[in-house]
């Protein structure tokens, strides 16, 4: 996506008051300028805290359920806020979406987990989220090149989460980036499926590598056999299609114990472990 260029008389208004602490780096797009000069002060402090690292990427291990064992960790964003606790991302990842900072946001977390993770074990994957906006950015794949190769970060390594509603905004363009990134070596998993706009149809038409079945359906399946039935068939989609069934939020042993049962190959969620600060995977993984 070409990005806006920025009249000088709007720079000079961001800078009038700013001129030490005013993030240019983040202040790329018209779209972020116009929302901070519109009087959105989340824009205006969110892409401060960018610019001061303040948002970092935390990692929850997904774990194959047969063995329990770490396959690979997917990266969140935490924003490590100067004067509040850690502040989670249904916060802050609204402003970033309407701001136009999301695409800032995601690269800068997958470049601080991937210059990491080049370290760890290599069979031990990365998984990060992208969003509307970045999908629809043809550019998306080279730059997502462009920060594994510079974090040394093998691309095969590297699986992109892409939510259901993301998918439609602009399908054509999505297939293309998709081809694209395949051919990267990239993997590409359908995030929250079965909640928003499951269009079976899409499955088909895009090559999908997994599926995460989202915590809803999760939550209840040791309680409730119509969870069972629903989590059961998505994991027998996945499989006849040759994708990998990913369950979210499993908290408890009886979860995990009926997601074996049903063949679900991978899973993620609280009984795992919680999201964790990049210098805690090393002990993690031991
Ligand atoms: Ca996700």
């Amino acid at each position: 996506m070409p990005i806006e260029p920025i009249p000088e008389d709007a720079l000079a208004v961001i800078r009038r008051d700013n001129e030490d602490s005013w993030p240019r780096e983040f202040a790329t797009t018209w779209k972020c300028i116009k929302c901070i000069m519109a009087g959105d002060g989340g824009a205006e402090e969110l892409a401060r805290a960018l610019a001061h690292d303040e948002i970092v990427p935390y990692l929850q291990p997904l774990v194959e359920l047969r063995t329990e064992r770490t396959a690979g960790f997917e990266v969140l964003a935490r924003w490590l806020h100067p004067t509040r606790d850690v502040v989670q991302p249904l916060e802050f990842i609204p402003i970033a979406e309407r701001s136009g900072l999301i695409g800032a946001l995601n690269e800068r977390l997958l470049h601080r987990a991937c210059a990491a993770a080049a370290d760890w074990p290599a069979d031990i994957r990365l998984a990060v989220n992208v969003s509307p906006s970045q999908l629809r950015d043809p550019t998306l794949p080279e730059r997502l090149q462009a920060i594994a190769e510079g974090a040394r970060f093998p691309l095969r390594r590297l699986s992109v989460e892409i939510t259901e509603k993301t998918v439609i905004e602009d399908f054509d363009v999505a297939r293309r980036i998709f081809g694209i990134l395949k051919s990267l070596g990239v993997q590409i998993a359908l995030d929250d499926f079965g909640i928003g706009y499951s269009g079976l149809r899409r499955l088909q038409l895009l090559p999908f590598d997994a599926l995460k079945i989202d915590a809803a359906f999760v939550e209840s399946i040791a309680t409730q056999q119509e969870s069972r039935t629903i989590v059961a068939a998505i994991v027998n989609l996945c499989h006849s299609l040759g994708l990998t069934a990913v369950a979210e939020g499993i908290e408890t042993r009886d979860q995990a114990d009926m997601l074996r049962q049903l063949d679900c190959d991978h899973g993620q969620g609280w009984l795992f472990g919680r999201p964790m600060p990049l210098a805690e995977v090393p002990s993690s993984l031991r």
